[in-house]
């Protein structure tokens, strides 16, 4: 969180955290469209896949200018040094859990990834503004709610359904982030 207080500014950084091809991209198109932004990728030459992408939204509350910078990291372990480097100083973090039965496994085992990301910076779980997103709603094989909630989960964490890809869900998930960022926000400022 960088605060400008000459100018009335608050930015903070929020991060699409998760294994690859979850829907992390696909969030951030979303909230690009329905706020006129261009998204900013940087694409890998070989693949599809994308290195990171990032945009920026802005919201006036209680007379300051609240700017986030959103932006994904790559999911695949070759990129670990991007994930790293983009997980610096993010304030909050969506993870976004791909429902698919087939890859349980490797959702649970990134919710460790987080953790290792976080601590890197001195951050811990516990106190980092977290949003779980459960994404691709819509997959036949979709794990029941209540079996991701068990499974991939964080206590105390706000959890979300989505279908990224139809836009469901989408802003509902950065609205809640956002809240959670500002009430820490308004503790700080008092
Ligand atoms: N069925 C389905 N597919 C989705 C959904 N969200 C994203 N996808 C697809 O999943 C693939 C990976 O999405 P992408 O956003 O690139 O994943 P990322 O690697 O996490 O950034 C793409 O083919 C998307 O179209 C969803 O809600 N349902
Ligand atoms: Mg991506």
């Amino acid at each position: 969180m960088i605060i400008d207080s000459s100018k009335g500014i608050v930015r903070f950084k929020v991060v699409y955290h998760g294994i690859a091809l979850s829907g992390k991209t696909t969030n951030i198109d979303q909230l690009a469209k329905n706020s006129g932004l261009d998204v900013l990728s940087f694409d890998t030459k070989e693949e599809r896949t994308l290195v990171f992408d990032f945009i920026t939204r802005k919201v006036k509350v209680d007379g300051f200018t609240l700017t986030f910078s959103i932006y994904t990291i790559p999911g695949q372990d070759i990129y670990r040094d991007i994930r790293k480097m983009v997980m610096r100083g993010a304030d909050g973090v969506v993870f976004v859990v791909d429902s698919s039965e087939r890859r349980l496994p490797e959702n649970k085992e990134f919710l460790r990834v987080l953790e290792e990301d976080l601590r890197l910076y001195g951050k811990d779980v516990e106190s980092t503004p977290i949003v779980i997103q459960y994404n691709k709603r819509d997959l036949p094989d979709a794990l029941p709610l209540e079996i991701l909630q068990r499974e991939v989960s964080l206590p105390g964490k706000k959890t979300v359904e989505a279908v990224a890809i139809q836009g469901k869900g989408v802003e509902e998930t950065f609205n809640l982030i956002m809240e959670e960022l500002l009430e820490k926000f308004r503790k700080m400022v008092g």
